[in-house]
C-alpha cells in the first residue's frame, strides 16, 4: 500500500466531518485514533475482498482466544506504510505514538491466545488461505493492579476506544440454540494483514445478541424453561472471557460459549460452501479445521449434528469430521483437560450430546477396550478423547511435549492411532516481535545481511560470521532499549532501576508449575548473602516479573503478594538497593511485552520438567538476543540444540528423573541439609513479611513443607542448582562472551519463527 499525503488526510478528515462532526484540528485522540484507522481500512478493503473471495482451500483455526494486542502499528507496519503514516501525521502536528494509549485487545489469556494471533499473521505473510474464529468478549483479561501487594482485578473495557480495526457484518448473523434460549451470533471481522504481500484474511469474531428485536413473543415464552442457576440473558453468552489459564472450570456459562462460537461458525461455513454447489462429501478437499485446544471441540458433535440435518447417515458424517478436523494438545497438567458433567451438557445441548453418545458408540462397536478408550464414561464427556477418535490428526505443541504426549497423556491413543500423533514446534511472529518492538535491532540485522530475513527468519544465520563485529552495536542498542523500559517501569509503577544493572526478566501467567516462587526464593536467598556481606561482588541486577494470576487462584495471588513484600523489602533496604532491585509490573499484557522484551539481558524459563508445553516467551526472548536460564522443558529443549546449550544457562532435574525424585521426596530433608534455602523459605511464617493477617504466606508454606504432596513442583529440589547456575550467569553477564552468547541465540532463533510453524500445519496437517 501506499499513502498519498494530500488524499490520506483528506480521507482522514472526511471520517473525522462524517463521524464526529469534527476535523483534524478540533478532533480529540480517540476521534484521531478511530478516523485515522478507518482511512485505512478504507483503502485495504479491495485486497481483502479479493483474498476472501478466492476459490482455494481454506482453512479455519477455532480457537475460545485470540490474544491479538494492539492492532495499529502492527496494521500500518505490514501494509508498508508505518513510517508514512507517521510522518503524514506529524506534519498536521500528531505524533502517532500517542495511540500507544489506546487499549490492547486482550481477548486471550496467555500463551495460547497469543499463539492464535502469531498463526494469523504469519498465515497471511505467507499466503496461506488461513482463517481465525473466535468470541468477541465485551470485556476481555482482566485489568490487574497492585494495593498493598495483593492483586486486584477490574473490568477490562477494550472497546472504550473503540473498535475502527472490526467491520459488523450483521447480514451474516445466524441463530444459535440451546435447550433454553435462542439468540443471535453477530459476526465482526477483522483484517489480517500479510506482512507487504497484499494478503488479507480474516478474524470472525462472533457477539450474542437477543431475538428481542425480532421476536419479542417466542423470547418471552421460553422463560421458566430455564436451565437452573444459570440462566442467562443474550449477551451475556460474550460478555467476558474467564481468566483462567491451564485449569478447567467447569462452569455452564462456560460451556454456553464454546457453543455459541462452534454453531455459529459452523453454520456460516457451511451455508457459504452449500453456495457453491459442490457435493457436502467433498467438503475436506475444500474447507478444513484446527481446533485450538480442546475449548472448540464441540464442534465436531454440532457438525455432526448439521450434516445430518441435510440427510446424511451417521457414517458419512463422521467420514467428513475425520477428514475436516484436526486438534492441537496444549497441556498436559490433569487440571487444564476439559471434562464435562453428561447430563449438565445433555440438558443445554440434547441434540449435541447424542452425538456425542453415537461416537461413543461407535468406538464400543469397533471392540475398543472399554477402560482404554472411552468419549463418555461414568457421566462424564472427555473433550480430548472426542477430539482424538475423531481428528484426522492430533498435535503436540514442541518435541518433548509431543513426546509425552504419545508416552504418557495419550498413550492408549497413540498404540491405536499412531499416525494421527504429529510435532509442530510453535513459534511466534518475528514482525511483532522484532521490526515492530526493536526496529533499532532490525536495522542493525538488516545493515549486514539484508531483509529477507523478514519473512525467511532462518536467514538470521548468516550473522554468524559477523558477530563479534556487531558486539559494539548490540550492547548500545540493548542499552537504549533498557534506559527506555526504565523510564516506563518509573512512571508506570513508581520504581526506579539503573539500566546499568543486568536486567533479569520473568513474565508470563502465575502458575505454580511456572515455578515465579522458585526465582523469589532465590532473590530473597542473594538478598540475605549481600546483607550479610557474605557475597560481595554481586553484579547489580534488576528482577522483574510480570504476571497475571487467575482471580480464583489462591496460591497464585499468594505467590505474588510474597513477591511484592520481597520487592518492598530489597528496594527499601539502602545498603542492599546497590546490588539489586525488585520489581514486579501491574497489568502484564501484549503490549508491555513488547517494551520488556527488547530491554531484557536473561530470560527465565524455569517451569519443572515436564510441565511447560512449548512456552512461547522463549523464543521472543531469545530471537531479541537474551539468553535463557531455564530447565530442560518445552521448547527451551529445541533453544538450547538451535543455539548451543553452551550459550544458555540450563538447570535442574530433567523430566526423566521426575519420577525418581517423587518416590522419597522429603522437603523438610531439603531444608535441614540447606539451612540458607531453610531460612528464606521460612520468611513465609517467621514474620518478616506482612500479608496483612490474610495468612496467604502460611498456606504457601504450607503448600511446599506439609501436607500429603509437598512441594508438588518440586521448588525446593531444583533449588540449589537453579542459584549454582544463576550465579554463574550473573559472573559472566557484561562480557563480551555474555553478550556473544545474547547474539548467538538471535541469530539462531530462526526455527521459531511461526512462519516456519504455519508452513508445517500446511504441509503436515492442513494441505492448504
Ligand atoms: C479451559 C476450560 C475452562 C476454562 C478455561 C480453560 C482454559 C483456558 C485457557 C484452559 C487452558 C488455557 C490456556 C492454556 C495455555 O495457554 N497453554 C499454553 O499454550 C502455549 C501455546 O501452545 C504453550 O506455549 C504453553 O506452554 C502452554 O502452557
Amino acid at each position: 500500500m501506499k499513502l498519498n499525503k494530500e488524499e490520506f488526510l483528506a480521507d482522514v478528515n472526511a471520517i473525522l466531518r462524517g463521524d464526529y462532526a469534527c476535523d483534524l484540528a478540533s478532533a480529540n485522540k480517540k476521534e484521531r485514533y478511530n478516523a485515522l484507522s478507518k482511512a485505512v481500512m478504507m483503502k485495504a478493503y479491495d485486497a481483502w475482498m479479493k483474498s476472501t473471495q478466492s476459490k482455494q482451500k481454506r482453512c479455519a483455526y477455532f480457537s475460545a482466544e485470540f490474544l491479538m494486542g494492539r492492532a495499529i502499528y502492527s496494521n500500518l507496519l505490514n501494509l508498508g506504510v508505518l513510517d508514512e503514516a507517521r510522518k503524514i501525521m506529524s506534519s498536521v502536528g500528531v505524533d502517532l505514538g500517542e495511540f500507544e494509549e489506546v487499549e490492547d485487545a486482550a481477548l486471550g489469556n496467555g500463551g495460547l491466545g497469543r499463539l492464535a494471533a502469531c498463526y494469523l499473521e504469519c498465515a497471511a505473510s505467507r499466503d496461506l488461505p488461513l482463517d481465525g474464529y473466535g468470541i468477541r468478549y465485551r470485556y476481555g483479561l482482566f485489568r490487574q493492579t497492585f494495593a498493598d501487594g495483593f492483586q486486584h482485578e477490574e473490568g477490562d473495557d477494550w472497546l472504550k476506544w473503540g473498535d475502527p480495526w472490526s467491520v459488523r457484518v450483521e447480514r451474516e448473523a445466524v441463530k444459535v440454540v440451546f435447550s433454553d434460549q435462542t439468540v443471535w451470533a453477530v459476526p465482526y471481522d477483522m483484517p489480517i494483514f500479510g506482512y507487504r504481500n497484499g494478503v488479507v484474511n480474516t478474524l470472525r469474531l462472533w457477539q450474542s445478541e437477543p431475538l428481542r428485536p425480532f421476536d419479542f413473543a417466542s423470547f418471552n415464552e421460553m422463560k421458566g424453561e430455564r436451565i437452573a442457576e444459570e440462566n442467562f440473558n443474550a449477551t451475556k453468552i460474550t460478555d467476558v472471557l474467564y481468566p483462567n489459564d491451564n485449569t478447567m472450570v467447569g462452569k455452564i456459562l462456560r460451556l454456553r460459549q464454546q457453543y455459541f462460537m462452534v454453531s455459529a461458525s459452523l453454520q456460516d461455513i457451511l451455508r457459504k460452501y452449500k453456495k457453491t454447489g459442490k457435493p457436502l462429501s467433498e467438503l475436506p478437499e475444500h474447507r478444513v479445521f484446527q481446533l485450538n485446544d480442546t475449548h472448540p471441540v464441540l464442534a465436531i458433535p454440532e457438525m455432526l449434528r448439521l450434516l445430518r440435518l441435510e440427510g446424511l447417515s451417521f457414517e458419512e458424517a463422521f467420514d467428513i469430521c475425520s477428514r475436516a478436523f484436526n486438534f492441537t494438545n496444549h497441556t498436559i497438567m490433569a487440571e487444564a483437560l476439559e471434562k464435562w458433567d453428561a447430563l449438565a451438557l445433555k440438558d443445554l445441548l440434547p441434540a449435541v450430546y447424542e452425538q456425542i453418545v453415537t461416537c461413543q458408540q461407535k468406538l464400543e462397536k469397533e471392540g475398543a477396550d472399554p477402560n482404554r478408550y472411552y468419549i463418555v464414561k461414568d457421566g462424564i464427556v472427555h473433550m480430548a478423547n472426542l477430539a482424538i477418535y475423531v481428528c484426522a490428526k492430533v498435535n503436540g505443541v514442541a518435541q518433548i511435549h509431543t513426546d509425552i504426549l504419545k508416552r504418557e497423556t495419550f498413550r492408549d491413543w497413540y498404540e491405536k492411532y499412531p499416525d494421527k500423533f504429529v510435532n509442530i514446534t510453535n513459534g511466534i511472529t518475528p514482525r511483532r516481535w522484532m521490526l515492530l518492538n526493536n526496529p533499532e535491532m532490525a536495522k542493525e540485522i538488516d545493515k549486514r545481511i539484508g531483509t529477507q530475513w523478514h519473512t525467511e527468519l532462518s536467514e538470521l544465520s548468516k550473522l554468524d560470521p559477523v558477530l563479534t563485529e556487531m558486539l559494539p552495536a548490540f550492547r548500545g542498542i540493548k542499552k537504549k532499549n533498557k534506559e527506555k523500559l526504565a523510564a516506563y517501569i518509573e512512571k508506570a509503577e513508581g520504581v526506579k532501576i539503573s539500566p546499568d544493572f543486568a536486567f533479569d526478566v520473568q513474565v508470563k501467567r502465575l502458575h505454580e508449575y511456572k515455578r515465579q516462587l522458585l526465582n523469589a526464593l532465590s532473590i530473597l536467598y542473594f538478598y540475605y548473602e549481600i546483607k550479610e556481606g557474605r557475597m560481595k561482588d554481586f553484579t547489580p541486577t534488576a528482577f522483574l516479573f510480570g504476571a497475571k494470576a487467575a482471580p480464583g487462584y489462591y496460591n497464585a495471588k499468594a505467590i505474588i503478594k510474597f513477591i511484592n513484600e520481597i520487592a518492598k523489602l530489597v528496594n527499601g533496604d539502602e545498603a542492599v538497593s546497590r546490588y539489586m532491585k525488585v520489581v514486579f509490573v501491574q497489568n502484564y499484557n501484549v503490549s508491555y511485552a513488547e517494551k520488556i522484551v527488547c530491554a531484557a539481558d536473561i530470560s527465565e524459563q524455569i517451569s519443572m520438567a515436564g510441565m511447560e508445553a512449548s512456552g512461547t516467551g522463549n523464543m521472543k526472548f531469545m530471537l531479541n538476543g537474551t539468553v535463557t536460564l531455564g530447565t530442560m522443558d518445552g521448547a527451551n529443549v529445541e533453544i538450547c540444540e538451535e543455539a548451543g546449550i553452551e550459550n544458555n544457562y540450563i538447570f535442574g532435574a530433567r523430566v526423566e528423573d521426575v519420577p525418581d525424585i517423587k518416590k522419597f521426596y522429603s522437603p523438610r530433608q531439603i531444608l535441614a541439609e540447606n539451612p540458607a534455602l531453610k531460612r528464606v523459605v521460612e520468611t513465609m511464617i517467621d514474620g518478616t513479611f506482612d500479608d496483612g493477617g490474610t495468612g496467604v504466606l502460611r498456606k504457601l508454606y504450607e503448600s511446599i513443607v506439609e501436607g500429603y504432596d509437598p512441594d508438588h513442583y518440586i521448588v525446593l529440589y531444583d533449588f540449589a542448582d537453579y542459584v549454582r547456575v544463576k550465579e554463574q550467569l550473573l559472573r559472566d553477564y557484561g562480557t563480551d562472551e555474555f553478550y556473544l552468547k545474547c547474539l548467538k541465540n538471535l541469530a539462531h532463533s530462526g526455527k521459531f519463527s511461526a512462519d516456519r510453524s504455519v508452513s508445517d500445519y500446511s504441509r503436515l496437517i492442513w494441505h492448504i
